[in-house]
C-alpha cells in the first residue's frame, strides 16, 4: 500500500497525529506537496463525504476527519504558499453567511498566497456587507467567496449586490467557488470568475492582477 493511500485512510479514520506524521514522511520521501494533497488528503476527504451522504458516518466523524485534513494541510502550508516576495495585490476571502465549511476556503487562500498575493481571511459565516466593507477597508482588488451548501450559494449573489451597493463593483473582481458552484451559477449572479479548485483559483487571481 502506498503512503498516499495510508494518508487517505488515516484521514478517513480521523487520526490527526498519524496524518501529520505520514504527510511529513511523504515529503521526506520526495513526494510533492501538490501530489500529497490531490492524491492523499483530498481522496480521503471525498470518501468521508460519500459516507456522510450515505449515513454511514455522522457529523462527529466528519469533524474529526476535517481536523485531520487541516493538520495535514498545515504541514503542507509553507510549501504550497511558497512564493514570497513583494505582494502583487490584495484579496479578501471568506465562506458565505450560513456556511461553516472552511477547508476548501483555506486551501484557496494558501494557493493564492503562493502567487505572492496578500489574502485577508474573513473566516466563515461572512455576511455580504462584511465582504464589501472589508474590500473597502483593505483596498482589495478581489473578493473571493466560498460556499459548500446549495442553500448558501445564493448568498454569493448578495455579495455581488453588496459590492454594487457599496459603489466598489467597478473596482473589485468577484471570484466564486465551492463544490456545488458552477460557471452557469457564477454567470447568473453576475460574479466575475468561477474556478473549480484551489490551484485554478490561484492562477485566476494572478491573471486578474496582471491584466
Ligand atoms: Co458538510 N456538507 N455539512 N460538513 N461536508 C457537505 C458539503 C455535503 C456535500 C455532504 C454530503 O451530503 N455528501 C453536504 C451539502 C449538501 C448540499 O448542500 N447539497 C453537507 C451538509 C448537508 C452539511 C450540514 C448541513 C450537515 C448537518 O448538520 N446536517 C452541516 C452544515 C453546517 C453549516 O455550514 N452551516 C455540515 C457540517 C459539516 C462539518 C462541520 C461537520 C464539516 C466542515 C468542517 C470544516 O470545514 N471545518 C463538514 C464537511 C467536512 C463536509 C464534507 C464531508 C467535506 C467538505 C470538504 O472540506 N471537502 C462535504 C462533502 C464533500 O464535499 N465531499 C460536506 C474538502 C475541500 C478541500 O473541498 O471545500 O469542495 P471543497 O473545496 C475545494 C473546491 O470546492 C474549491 O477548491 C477546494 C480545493 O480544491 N473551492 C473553491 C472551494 N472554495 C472555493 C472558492 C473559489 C474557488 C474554488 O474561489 C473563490
Amino acid at each position: 500500500m502506498s503512503i498516499l493511500t495510508d494518508i487517505g485512510e488515516a484521514l478517513e479514520r480521523g487520526k490527526r497525529k498519524q496524518v501529520t506524521q505520514l504527510v511529513q514522511q511523504a515529503l521526506d520521501e520526495g513526494l510533492s506537496p501538490q501530489q500529497i494533497l490531490t492524491e492523499g488528503l483530498l481522496p480521503g476527504m471525498d470518501r468521508v463525504g460519500v459516507k456522510f451522504r450515505n449515513n454511514e458516518v455522522f457529523v462527529p466523524e466528519v469533524l474529526v476527519a476535517a481536523r485531520a485534513m487541516s493538520a495535514g494541510t498545515e504541514v503542507l502550508k509553507p510549501l504550497l504558499a511558497e512564493g514570497g516576495g513583494v505582494s502583487k495585490g490584495k484579496a479578501v476571502i471568506g465562506t458565505v453567511k450560513g456556511d461553516l465549511h472552511d477547508i476548501g476556503k483555506n486551501l484557496v487562500k494558501m494557493m493564492i498566497e503562493g502567487k505572492g498575493i496578500e489574502v485577508v481571511d474573513l473566516g466563515v459565516d461572512v455576511a455580504p456587507e462584511t465582504f464589501a466593507q472589508a474590500a473597502i477597508e483593505q483596498n482589495a482588488d478581489i473578493i473571493c467567496c466560498s460556499s459548500l451548501l446549495t442553500t448558501t450559494m445564493p448568498v454569493m449573489g448578495d455579495v455581488v449586490k453588496a459590492a454594487e451597493g457599496a459603489g466598489i463593483r467597478g473596482k473589485v473582481k468577484i471570484m466564486v467557488g465551492g463544490a456545488p458552484v458552477t460557471q452557469e451559477f457564477c454567470d447568473s449572479i453576475g460574479a466575475d470568475f468561477y474556478t473549480a479548485d484551489a490551484a485554478s483559483a490561484a492562477i485566476c487571481a494572478a491573471e486578474i492582477l496582471s491584466a
